[in-house]
């Protein structure tokens, strides 16, 4: 089945997607997410300038050769911007392989290991009594598990909740130049214990919880913050450290039970294998878009689960929901699926772009089984928001020092 045509979309439905569009000789369309956040037009150029006129006239179900031609073929491998690219290309690829096959993915996958996907939501808060109002009111919609995240007091700006009560979660399209926010690991370390004491207090121990520290501290200091949360059972402590030196997670390892996640900047299995066969972590949570596509993200399920080690994806709202509905089908079939990350049914103009189904009941998400992802992409409605230029902040410590955000 020939490829006839590959086209890229950048809109702006409240906040930035590259989307990659596949056509087959047939009229069979795949589609695949591409979006880096505050990066995405370098992602734009590789997939148009570099990728896609190699593409046409291709096998479109020659999936895993095309993944292997755009990876070693490009010599220059791994890299976040080309592995996006080449995300986008597979999940697209995968699409048409569905639809082909009259199937769902997860089926061509080996089938389904569970009957739906357990999720995270967040409550976020500018304090403590916040965050347990909304925690309080997510368990009432059934969650079962919840990532708590509060505004550190007498700093400026935290991760996850800077934009206000309507928008904790950075949902804005629309940030010309970084923003500048500010971090001290001491106002931080003293105050997160009492979060989850008091969440624990008021909730009990049925409910899972979660937390993200967004790479902010040195493994001695994530250590003593791990071990200062063991009372509480943390489901995990992601992104404790940043993992270009992986060996940081050992340091953790050696003085914590809390259960570590960590993975959603690796480009390739190669970023998360000493960590895995070390088992200095228990959940790998790189996403579809971000780890090269579905072709290496089932082989790196699959040698995460000779480990124990658990797939919990990353489900921020910078990838789209073509992302959401592939990782549906990769957690659906994953053996070792732990928990995906979830924020929510997103608003209606990002509804009005990309068209699919699913349903929150009881903490599980549920799709509707339809070939391939079961999600589609509506390029009048994606014209009516153009993409703006748009960055991730930058994080200071009190004394001006940049700091990881
Ligand atoms: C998460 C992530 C996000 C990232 C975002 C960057 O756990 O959801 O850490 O909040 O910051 O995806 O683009
Ligand atoms: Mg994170």
């Amino acid at each position: 089945m020939k490829i006839t045509d590959i086209k890229v979309f950048v809109c702006c439905p409240g906040r930035n997607f590259v989307t990659v569009k596949i056509s087959t000789a047939d009229g069979t369309y795949g589609i695949g997410d591409a979006t880096l956040n505050g990066r995405e037009m370098a992602v734009v150029t590789y997939l148009e300038e570099h990728i896609t006129p190699c593409l046409i006239g291709k096998d479109a179900h020659q999936i895993e050769d095309i993944w292997n031609y755009l990876y070693k073929g490009a010599y220059w491998q791994n890299g976040a911007v080309s592995i996006a690219a080449i995300a986008a290309i597979d999940m697209a690829l995968w699409d048409i392989k569905g639809k082909l096959a009259n199937m769902p993915v997860y089926q061509l996958l080996g089938g389904k290991s569970r009957k739906g996907i357990t999720v995270y939501g967040h409550a976020n808060g500018e304090s403590i009594e916040e965050v347990l109002q909304n925690l309080g009111t997510m368990i009432k919609d059934g969650y079962k598990a919840v990532r708590l995240q509060c505004t550190i007091p007498k700093t400026k700006g935290t991760y996850g909740t800077m934009e206000g009560k309507k928008n904790y979660y950075e949902l804005q399209g629309n940030r010309p130049l970084p923003p500048e926010q500010e971090w001290s690991t001491s106002k931080y370390m003293n105050f997160i214990p009492e979060l989850f004491k008091q969440a624990r207090e008021k909730f009990g121990y049925d409910i899972a919880l979660c937390h993200d520290v967004h790479s902010r501290l040195t493994p001695i200091e994530a250590a003593r913050l791990c071990k200062l949360l063991e009372p509480y059972n943390l489901l995990f402590i992601e992104d404790a450290v940043t993992t270009e030196n992986p060996e940081g997670y050992k340091v953790i390892r050696e003085h914590t039970d809390t259960p570590l996640a960590t993975g959603e900047k690796f480009n390739a299995i190669w970023d998360a294998k000493e960590m895995i066969q070390n088992q200095w972590i228990d959940y790998v949570r790189t996403a579809v878009t971000h780890g090269g596509g579905l072709t290496p993200l089932k082989k790196l399920a699959d040698f995460a689960s000779l480990y124990h080690v658990r797939m919990a994806p990353h489900g921020a709202p910078d990838l789209s929901p073509i992302c959401l509905m592939a990782h549906m089908h990769f957690n659906l079939w994953a053996p070792n699926f732990g928990v995906q990350e979830f924020i929510g049914f997103g608003t209606p103009e990002l509804n009005e772009v990309f068209l699919y189904d699913i349903a929150l009941k009881e903490g599980l998400l549920y799709m509707e089984d339809k070939p391939g992802w079961g999600v589609d992409f509506n390029e009048e409605a994606a014209k009516k928001y153009p993409y703006k230029r748009s960055y991730l902040p930058v994080s200071r410590l009190e004394d001006g020092t940049l700091w990881n955000w």
